[in-house]
């Protein structure tokens, strides 16, 4: 390659680096965990558990189930009960802001009277019990396979036993707010909901992990503030533009 061609080439790295750091660096980081800092079979204690979470023999850091190096939560819902197990951490969100967490479902046949897997919420307190604290649920696993957003919509199917790379977009105008979902880097479309209770909605100050029936890991939660750090279709024609002339040169 000659020498302007690598300079050329040097001088692009360089801005889609300074592109991919720069959103990064704008994002702050409103709450991130990975379970590495505590011991395993305890508590973490950072965390406030509820309901059947507070059954310390079945909730716990735990290893990967996939991966015996790497920390985990397991929580743990009581079989055939209407026994969930909850997790929750104090957050202070911001109107707009980007989940990004991995959630693996166990595979136990869920017969209770909430029968399904993992889910991520938006919680006021520490306490769930009576449907005194609200909460808006983000996603959730349901028992039957599917996916399903924030209220009723189904966003696609999943299978138990594996991880999967959850990322939710939340952003809140009024009472308007949208939410857009991927899995495992796929875009699983965007919801859109009237906020009934702005109150209720401002009042959110936890964020959850928890399942309903069974066993669910959680693992690599991060929850940035802002929009979801995704090159913009525009810069990424700005970058292959860039490439076109360098490509010519190297044909020569
Ligand atoms: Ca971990």
């Amino acid at each position: 390659m000659k020498y302007y061609a690598r300079k050329y080439l040097l001088v692009l790295m360089t801005a889609a680096i300074g592109l991919g750091l720069g959103s990064q660096v704008t994002a702050e980081v409103m709450l991130a965990e990975d379970f590495e800092a505590y011991d395993l079979g305890t508590w973490p204690s950072s965390w406030v558990p509820d309901a059947n979470a507070n059954d310390s023999g079945n909730n716990y850091v735990a290893q990967d189930p996939l991966d015996s190096g790497n920390k985990t939560l397991r929580l743990f819902g009581s079989m055939g009960g209407c026994w969930a197990a909850l997790a929750y951490h104090p957050i202070s969100f911001t109107a707009e802001f980007t989940v990004e967490t991995r959630i693996y479902n166990g595979s136990e046949t869920l017969t209770g009277c909430h029968p399904d897997r993992g889910g991520i919420v938006m919680r006021h307190g520490t306490y769930w019990y009576g449907r005194t604290n609200p909460s808006r649920r983000l996603i959730q696993f349901r028992g039957d396979g599917a996916v399903r957003a924030t209220g009723a919509t189904i966003l696609g199917t999943y299978e138990t036993d594996r991880w999967y790379d959850v990322k939710v977009h939340y952003y809140r105008e009024g009472t308007d707010l949208s939410l857009r979902y991927w899995v495992d880097g796929d875009d699983f479309g965007e919801v859109h909901v009237t906020i009934e209770d702005l109150e209720k909605e401002l009042s959110f100050d936890h964020f959850e992990l928890s399942v309903q029936e069974g066993s669910a890991y959680f693992d690599d939660l991060e929850v940035t503030e802002g929009s979801a750090p995704i090159p913009e279709p525009a810069t990424l024609g700005l970058i292959g533009l860039g490439l076109i002339p360098l490509i010519r040169r190297r044909r020569r």
